[in-house]
């Protein structure tokens, strides 16, 4: 299938392809998802695809990447299914994102700009309905340039609504950056049927459209295999980066024990699943034990410090989105008690 306008997901961080799942696909997919219990993740719910299922696709998402690798200066040749989910909305067991730009795929990768999300909703009674919104790259380029250098090719952004313009943190370099605009009026979402695909470059802004209906996506994902993956960068970052590791601990520890057995402090993304491949299976580790092992790994790498710098700004954020709870409560009871005086 060849995809036009590639060129996009370069200048706009996204691409659109109509169609692209047959019906057979779909229902592979509906059935894997249905037999799945939710993973082991406390930062968002989940489900990781069997990967039986994905190779009986993985032709068709290869035939993306090699246009994707002709065409534009995004490299992704490896797929990392640690990294790679199906997203439910509409139920318990769903989630409803604000503005990110996504985290774990940035610590595990540690690279945005080569790393694209297939994602594919396969379970959808409305396309006009819980999509994803989208903040086009040109567009923000446009409207708040400084705020796009600062978020191009990055992750781990958390977006904050200040006064009608919004407050971008990096939850693993730290920094922040205002951005003069609203990012609602910058957004776009596009209407996807069951079966499309929208194709995202990894450093993409990006939220849960709503959650009217019942819906569930595929997000499988793929990167640069030459990406150099660095032991000291994912022992760094602040309170936050820490606490999202603590509550998802297998793949981080997965990375430590690869680079541990490989005796060696960075290695490419390739190698470093190669390494899995070959790793005995491990169980996941106890919160606490990790948290000990990610401090003696902090301290190896020399950024302990860093840490504790980052404590007060992570204060102040938890701060300022108790005062955003409190204020929309506040606006909330206001309106419900202006309707009591209007019925009443
Ligand atoms: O499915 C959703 O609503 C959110 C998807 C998302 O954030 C992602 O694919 O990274
Ligand atoms: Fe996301």
């Amino acid at each position: 299938m060849d995809i036009e306008s590639l060129h996009d997901l370069e200048t706009r961080g996204f691409v659109v392809v109509r169609g692209f799942l047959t019906s057979d696909e779909v229902q592979l997919l509906r059935d894997d998802h249905a037999l799945l219990t939710l993973d082991d993740n406390l930062n968002f719910n989940s489900k990781t695809p069997s990967s039986d299922v994905i190779t009986r696709i993985t032709p068709r998402f290869d035939d993306v990447l090699r246009q994707v690798n002709e065409q534009t200066t995004v490299r992704a040749d490896v797929y990392v299914p640690d990294t790679s989910v199906y997203f439910a909305v509409g139920t318990k067991a769903g989630v409803k994102f604000p503005w990110h730009q996504d985290h774990e795929s940035f610590y595990i990768v540690q690279n945005h700009f080569d790393y694209v999300n297939f994602y594919m909703p396969i379970i959808k009674p409305d396309p006009a309905k819980s999509n994803v919104s989208l903040i086009p790259f040109d567009v923000l380029k446009r409207e708040a340039p400084r705020a796009h250098d600062f978020l191009v090719r990055n992750g781990a952004g958390h977006f904050h609504p200040v006064a009608g313009r919004w407050l971008a943190t990096n939850d693993e370099r730290g920094g922040m950056r205002v951005i003069n605009a609203d990012l609602e009026q910058l957004a776009c979402t596009p209407e996807l049927a069951v079966g499309d695909l929208l194709l995202m470059r990894g450093d993409i802004i990006h939220r849960t459209q709503d959650t009217d209906t019942d819906r569930v996506a595929l997000s499988w994902r793929a990167a640069g295999g030459s990406t150099v993956i660095r032991r000291s960068r994912l022992a760094a970052g602040g309170v936050r980066k820490a606490q999202m590791m603590r509550r998802h601990t297998t793949p981080y520890q997965k990375m430590f024990n690869a680079f541990d057995r490989a005796n060696k402090d960075e290695m490419p993304l390739t190698e470093l699943l190669e390494m899995y491949r070959n790793a005995p299976a491990a169980e996941p580790p106890a919160r606490r034990s990790f948290s000990r092992q990610l401090f003696d790994e902090k301290r190896r790498a020399h950024t302990f410090g860093s840490y504790v710098a980052s404590i007060p700004m992570a204060a102040s954020l938890r701060g300022l989105h108790f005062a955003q709870q409190c204020s929309r409560r506040y606006g909330l009871a206001r309106q419900r008690a202006a309707a009591g005086r209007r019925s009443g």
